[in-house]
């Protein structure tokens, strides 16, 4: 993967990969998820709801998509060789659709990855244990009026120091949210706009958030977590395993920790 998308990453928390999946694979995934949902393509009086969820699609279109070689190249560049898990299927998907009411998900976050015992909502650490990635797949064209999820930029370099407070255990998404939130509120925003096809790759501790679609198009979004291979599961990011070249993402949070490692 070239060194000036890299440097973007590091620099912004994300970036895009023009056309990572083949826009015919990405439409043939378009077709399944309509599928899925009580909704038709050609029938704008069936989009009664402003956002409809579909979970782990385990189909041969998914497991294409997900499994391009320029993205398992970026996979390699970003988090090492050997440190994240092939996936094949892909959830979730978030579809939104053009409507009057105002959906309720679209609070700014990073995304959970792991429940401790007998915990009821999903967690994070400042090693990112359970997750890698978040990834956005775009199985629509989405411009800036039907519903691009925002994403602050450069977000990725406030959440480390919110979540060191918490040590190894880590804390609810819900907890950390309002701290996250006020951190990175100061970010520039940029929108997820692009072509049936195209990949945004997500630092885990990127802040982003959904928005109502206000255009005339459905908006079909895949957004799965790549997770850390087995052997790294616990701590992908270790901050107390001595590394002496860490990869853009471990190098990402060391830096947003100024060199204070102490995590545990
Ligand atoms: O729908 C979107 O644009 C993003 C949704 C999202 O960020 C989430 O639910 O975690």
């Amino acid at each position: 993967m070239d060194r000036e998308l890299v440097d973007r990453f590091t620099a912004d928390g994300f970036l895009k990969l023009d056309q990572a999946v083949p826009a015919d694979v990405a439409q043939e995934c378009a077709r399944l998820l309509w599928a899925e949902i009580p909704a038709e393509p050609d029938d704008p009086a069936t989009w009664t709801e402003p956002v409809h969820w579909v979970a782990g699609m385990g189909q041969e279109p998914f497991a294409q998509a997900i499994n391009t070689p320029v993205l398992h190249d970026a996979f390699d560049t970003l988090i090492g060789p050997g440190r994240w898990a092939p996936r094949d299927s892909m959830g979730s998907f978030p579809l939104r659709f053009p409507h009057e009411s105002e959906p309720n998900d679209a609070g700014w976050h990073i995304e959970g990855s792991y429940q401790p015992p007998g915990a009821e909502t999903y967690w994070t650490n400042v090693h990112s244990t359970g997750r890698v990635l978040l990834m956005l797949f775009l199985f629509t064209d989405i411009d800036e009026h039907n519903a691009p999820t925002r994403i602050r930029i450069g977000s990725h370099m406030d959440a480390p120091a919110v979540l060191r407070e918490h040590g190894s255990r880590g804390a609810s998404i819900f907890h950390i949210g309002p701290d996250i939130e006020a951190a990175s509120a100061h970010r520039p925003i940029a929108l997820a706009t692009g072509r049936v096809g195209d990949v945004y790759l997500c630092h885990p501790f990127l802040v982003h958030a959904a928005q109502p679609n206000h255009g005339n198009q459905p908006r079909f979004l895949g957004q799965p977590a790549l997770l850390p291979s087995e052997t790294f599961h616990r701590a992908p990011f270790s901050l107390t395993v001595l590394d002496h070249t860490p990869l853009p993402i471990a190098r990402t949070i060391r830096d947003a920790l100024h060199g204070d490692l102490a995590a545990e």
